[in-house]
């Protein structure tokens, strides 16, 4: 049974959607469609893989610890490993880096270093994938800082307000790729019948009006004073507002891209349950840089509870960050608590 070919007039790709915003851009030499491209088949490579879940022998622990130390789980070698062979060879990258790797990543000396830097976390949500949840992959592209040769780990420890691109992949009931070069957020959708990435959401701006909020829960009581009462302030309990709905998948991007269409707020706050975490759990380099710089693109903010992540400099691959992100007035909402009850204590 053939399925309906698709309209003709509704068929933008991603190559035809950059195409066009090049044209605004006279300067632009097409070599950032071509990384968007290679990261579409990224895309395209892991979720033939996600579909087809515990028939791919996909499921499941390695049985090692990675430089985060945390339990490796297969796809996040698989997903690792095709996110820099898909990139290593092509000429338009100088260095990249991964959550999965404890330093940067070179290109193999047999193929020149190109002019951008790409910054990833192959899988995001590993706590997710043996039990058929949505999870993704999140990337980031700067222009590199140094001139020549091969790149530097000062050009992966770059600020996300100087992103030029910035995305991710969603492994979910369909595969998506939602990225921003600075003009606006673009949603495609893996039609699987003709293996391309078709333009579904344009410009997507988060709506006013948030409709829920995405947060373990479950570890408030390791929460600061501040974090405390800004939740209890989303659930209505100072009855000043109607609560919000609590919605938590437990895969950032997943959790990031409901309420970037639906509108709300995700947060992952520092907690003293985790020694590791006492800084908060979310990478900043490859996790909540590129999602804070697709929110400000799409309307919403992303900050630490006290600054914009966008103006953090990285100082470390792996330095992790407090998160609060989604609609701009409940994440300065956040600011507030935490500048009220958590920094006059100190
Ligand atoms: P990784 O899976 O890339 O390590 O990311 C971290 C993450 O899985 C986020 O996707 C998610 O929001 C969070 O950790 C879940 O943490 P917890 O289980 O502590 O709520």
């Amino acid at each position: 049974m053939f399925s309906q070919p698709p309209d003709h007039e509704k068929i933008i790709t991603i190559e035809r959607h950059i195409l066009s915003e090049q044209q605004s851009h006279p300067e632009a030499t097409g070599v950032l469609t071509s990384i968007l491209y290679d990261l579409a088949l990224v895309g395209k490579v892991i979720a033939s893989q996600t579909t087809r879940g515990g028939l791919a022998e996909i499921l499941g622990r390695t049985g090692n610890t990675n430089v985060q130390g945390e339990q490796v789980m297969k796809l996040d070698v698989l997903a690792d490993r095709m996110v820099y062979r898909l990139n290593d060879h092509t000429g338009r990258l100088a260095v990249m880096a991964s959550e999965e790797q404890e330093g940067i990543m070179n290109i193999p000396e047999e193929y020149s270093p190109g002019k951008y830097v790409l910054v990833y976390d192959p899988l995001d949500g590993s706590s997710n994938i043996d039990y058929n949840v949505s999870i993704g992959t999140i990337f980031a592209v700067y222009r590199r800082k140094s001139h020549s040769g091969p790149g530097t780990l000062d050009d992966c420890l770059q600020k996300a307000r100087d992103l030029v691109v910035a995305g991710y992949l969603i492994y979910g009931a369909s595969t998506m790729l939602v990225y921003t070069s600075g003009m606006g957020v673009h949603g495609f959708t893996l039609d699987p019948s003709v293996g391309e990435f078709l333009l579904t959401h344009s410009n997507i701006h988060t709506p006013q009006q948030a409709k829920y909020y995405s947060v373990n829960q479950g570890y408030e009581y390791y929460w600061s004073e501040g974090v405390r009462r800004f939740t209890h302030f989303l659930q209505g309990r100072d009855s000043l507002t109607k609560g919000l709905p609590l919605r938590y998948i437990g895969s950032m991007v997943a959790d990031f891209h409901r309420n970037l269409l639906a509108g709300g707020i995700f947060y992952y706050p520092a907690d003293t349950k985790d020694p590791r975490y006492t800084q908060g759990k979310m990478r900043l380099l490859y996790e909540a840089g590129p999602l804070a710089f697709i929110a400000e693109q799409a309307g919403g903010y992303g900050s630490n509870g006290m600054q914009s992540i966008l103006e953090i400099q990285p100082t470390s691959l792996h330095q992790r960050t407090p998160l609060f992100i989604g609609n701009r007035p409940l994440v300065e909402k956040a600011e507030e608590f935490i500048r009220q009850y958590d920094l006059v204590r100190e």
